[in-house]
């Protein structure tokens, strides 16, 4: 049998992150981001956690080489349009991703969730790790998206309204230089899960319902992957962080069921 009708041209993407055995969130949520918006996914796995969403068994990490490896094998020849990275674990492993991205040569855009404290307040990188991450990869980054925890870490202060939220941003973006989303899904006594943007020129506020008492784990990877799926196709960066704003709070809405635990809903319809 011949095919006459001309095959999809599919952009690609890299995550390099932690593997969730229970699915929620890291490598498995950033694929099925990426493969619900027509990006063909690709991975570097950093760690590999044992988990469900009741509680973590184990994590360890992998071999720096092989995380090094993983990066070359998708470069070469898979040419990546857009990256995103979540947990990185190591002081080890984010030289290798430091190294992908020395300066002076071209790069895809990199949108780093700095997966450093969990929404419910566990740190997720060792604090060996932290300074590292700031110094040599923030700088490098297109965007950084922390969640409130991780914005407080960074400037370094509590954050109590939409207006801290604000100066943080344009803190955090004096600071390193790379543009800012920072997610405050968690500032509490808010009616609505707000974000804030700020690439050094445009501020915006963004803005969705915020549905009480689900726990959905997961949401942030799959913010970051969306708005890194978005680059892929060829958005601009403050159309990309719209869109993904709007698949994320659909995916949130929509939420599934899954063995009686609440899961995301990447294939939300309209
Ligand atoms: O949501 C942060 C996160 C990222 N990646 C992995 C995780 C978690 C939180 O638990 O397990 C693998």
């Amino acid at each position: 049998m011949t095919r006459t009708k001309s095959r999809k041209l599919l952009p690609v993407a890299l995550t390099i992150a932690g593997s969730d055995s229970g699915g929620g969130a890291g490598i498995q949520a950033d694929l099925k981001t990426f493969a619900s918006l027509g990006v063909h996914g690709t991975s570097a796995v950093t760690c590999v956690t044992a988990q469900n969403p009741k509680q973590i068994l184990g994590i360890q990490p992998c071999q720096p080489e092989i995380v090094r490896q993983q990066i070359t094998a998708v470069f070469n020849e898979l040419r990546p349009a857009a990256v995103k990275t979540g947990i990185l674990y190591s002081p080890e492993i984010i030289r290798v991703v430091a190294a992908a991205y020395r300066p002076g040569k071209r790069h895809p855009p990199l949108i780093m969730d700095p997966v450093m404290i969990s929404s419910s307040g566990t740190r997720l990188l060792k604090p060996s790790a932290v300074e590292l991450l700031l110094r040599e990869l923030l700088p490098r980054a297109t965007l950084v998206t922390p969640n409130l925890a991780e914005a407080q870490f960074l400037v370094d202060r509590e954050l109590q309204s939409v207006e801290d939220m604000r100066r943080a941003a344009k803190e955090i973006h004096g600071h390193f230089g790379c543009a800012v989303l920072i997610k405050g899904g968690h500032l509490t006594n808010s009616e609505e899960a707000v974000d804030v943007f700020f690439d050094g020129g445009d501020e915006w506020l963004l803005t969705a319902p915020f549905i009480k008492g689900v726990n959905l784990h997961g949401a942030g990877c799959t913010y970051s992957a969306a708005i890194t799926a978005y680059l892929a196709l060829g958005c601009a960066l403050g159309d990309a962080v719209t869109r993904a704003k709007e698949y994320v709070s659909r995916a949130i809405e929509q939420f599934q069921s899954a063995a009686g635990h609440p899961v995301l809903n990447n294939f939300w319809d309209s």
